[in-house]
């Protein structure tokens, strides 16, 4: 079985990061291994979380785990704090990264035009210097506008997003996928491009009129699953903007506050069956 390691930190309760990556990898056939760097009462979007730092105990987790002689076929960073964080996750990856090895950056820290609350503006620079060594990045259009120093905009035109995929590009990693892109009018989904191939692709899907928090979380972790279940990067993206579009459809019929993060649990079993299509050959990719 693959063996994926994913480092971010644990919202005990708001679903997002390790609690959406872990159960939607597994679910997907994936060892998955945590690096957890930091333990918050809930993610951030709720007020004066319960956050206690594990920053420090990285590079010893790391040390434990190169003298047992583990290797991972992904590493998968999300949400991560700091400056010293993205450092000890630069390390990580020099440390652990073999051939085939796939390096998987989303730079998780930004959404809707804003940072979210407790990064200081000089993050994104910092964020910038670890999507430098990653092969694939996920941004969604806030934090590919913080990387590039590009300006943010809430219209959309195609101008934009191609000024943006560039500026991603100059980072230096293998594959981008932009994450929110909305050229027309109901349509929701995402634009990526392979640097090495110098190809573009886009895909999207029926754009519902809420929005979740968690849900790029989501995307990311099924895109990557997608990828290591021997998709193609087209393929990957289709399967995640199905999932995140049927779990958004479970959510809106469900009544109670969805602040906390959406049902995915709910959707597990079609992005299951979806995955099975693929692999007895009635999905292409
Ligand atoms: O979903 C990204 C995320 C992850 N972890 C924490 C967060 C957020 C977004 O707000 O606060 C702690």
């Amino acid at each position: 079985m693959k063996r994926i390691i994913t480092i971010q930190d644990i919202s005990c309760i708001g679903k997002c990061s390790l609690t959406v990556a872990l159960p939607i990898l597994s679910a997907m056939g994936l060892e998955t291994a945590v690096l957890p760097t930091a333990v918050l009462s809930t993610h951030t979007m709720f007020e004066n979380p319960v956050f206690v730092d594990l920053t420090e105990q990285i590079r010893p987790i790391s040390d434990h785990w190169e003298r047992e002689g583990f290797g991972f076929e992904a590493i998968y960073t999300g949400y991560l704090g700091s400056a010293r964080q993205i450092e000890l996750v630069t390390a990580f990856f020099q440390r652990f990264k073999r051939e085939n090895t796939l390096l998987f950056v989303d730079p998780a820290m930004a959404d809707h035009g804003k940072l979210y609350s407790g990064f200081s503006p000089s993050f994104p620079e910092e964020m910038k210097k670890l999507c430098s060594k990653a092969d694939l990045i996920i941004p969604n259009l806030t934090e590919a506008s913080l990387l590039t120093g590009i300006p943010y905009q809430e219209q959309q035109d195609e101008a934009w997003l191609h000024k943006l995929l560039d500026g991603l590009s100059a980072l230096g990693p293998r594959f981008i996928v932009l994450t929110g892109c909305s050229l027309s009018p109901g349509r929701i989904g995402v634009l990526s491009r392979d640097c090495a191939a110098g190809r573009d692709f886009s895909y999207d899907t029926e754009k519902l009129p809420v929005s979740y928090h968690g849900t790029g979380d989501i995307f990311a972790s099924t895109v990557l699953g997608g990828l290591e279940n021997g998709m193609n990067l087209s393929a990957a993206l289709k399967l995640a903007c199905g999932y995140v579009k049927d779990t958004v459809q479970a959510t809106i019929r469900n009544p109670a506050s969805r602040r906390y993060g959406v049902d995915f649990e709910t959707t597990l079993p079609g992005l299951i069956r979806s995955l099975e299509a693929f692999r007895s050959g009635s999905i292409n990719g």
